[in-house]
């Protein structure tokens, strides 16, 4: 079973993350930000992820830490859980509609952390959510899962199906490159041996 948890605790956020690659997509998500809790729970969905999340997060202050320390530590243990990437298909990419919104999502799991985003929001806010957040948290999971994530809305009009469309792009796309490919038989999808 491909699963791990962190536990990680700054002034700003205490978070603890637990992950199951090879779940159902069974989600209990805490961080105190409704939108980040929907879009963490249809990720763990499409991405057929076990996912516990719980952020104790400084939200007097504002939701960047709490959003940005949910992303920190989901691509840790996203990595943890991976392990030495034997047998996974290593890439994937998708379009994903979502109405009148129309995302790509391509990803290398890696281990060469690298984030493109081309998404635009024409406004501040999706509720309470400062739309700026979703690049903000996309940018700590590429770093901390140490995956090459490229991001690109190719149209859309509504921020809440634009951020939507990413996260689950992403879901989608994790969920095809970690896929084991039987044909790999155990090897590391690379000519180096090592991912
Ligand atoms: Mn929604």
């Amino acid at each position: 079973m491909r699963a791990a948890s962190i536990s990680r605790k700054t002034a700003e956020t205490d978070v603890a993350v637990s992950i199951a690659l090879d779940g159902t997509g069974k989600a209990s998500i805490d961080t105190g930000v409704g939108f980040l809790d929907h879009m963490l729970e249809l990720l763990a969905r499409h991405a057929l992820f076990d996912l516990d999340v719980k952020v104790e997060g400084d939200l007097h202050v504002d939701q960047h830490h709490t959003t940005e320390d949910a992303g920190i530590a989901l691509g840790q243990a996203f990595a943890k859980a991976l392990g030495d990437k034997r047998g996974i298909a290593r890439y994937a990419d998708l379009h994903l509609p979502m109405d009148e919104t129309l995302s790509r999502v391509a990803i290398d799991i890696s281990g060469r952390p690298f984030l493109v985003f081309r998404t635009q929001f024409r406004v501040e806010k999706i509720g309470q959510f400062d739309t700026e957040l979703v690049r903000e948290w996309f940018q700590a999971f590429a770093m901390n899962a140490g995956i090459t994530l490229h991001v690109e809305t190719l149209y859309g009009e509504n921020a809440h199906h634009i951020a939507e469309s990413c996260f689950k792009g992403l879901a989608r796309a994790l969920r095809a490159a970690v896929a084991v490919d039987p044909r790999e038989e155990g090897r590391v999808p690379s000519t180096k041996g090592s991912l």
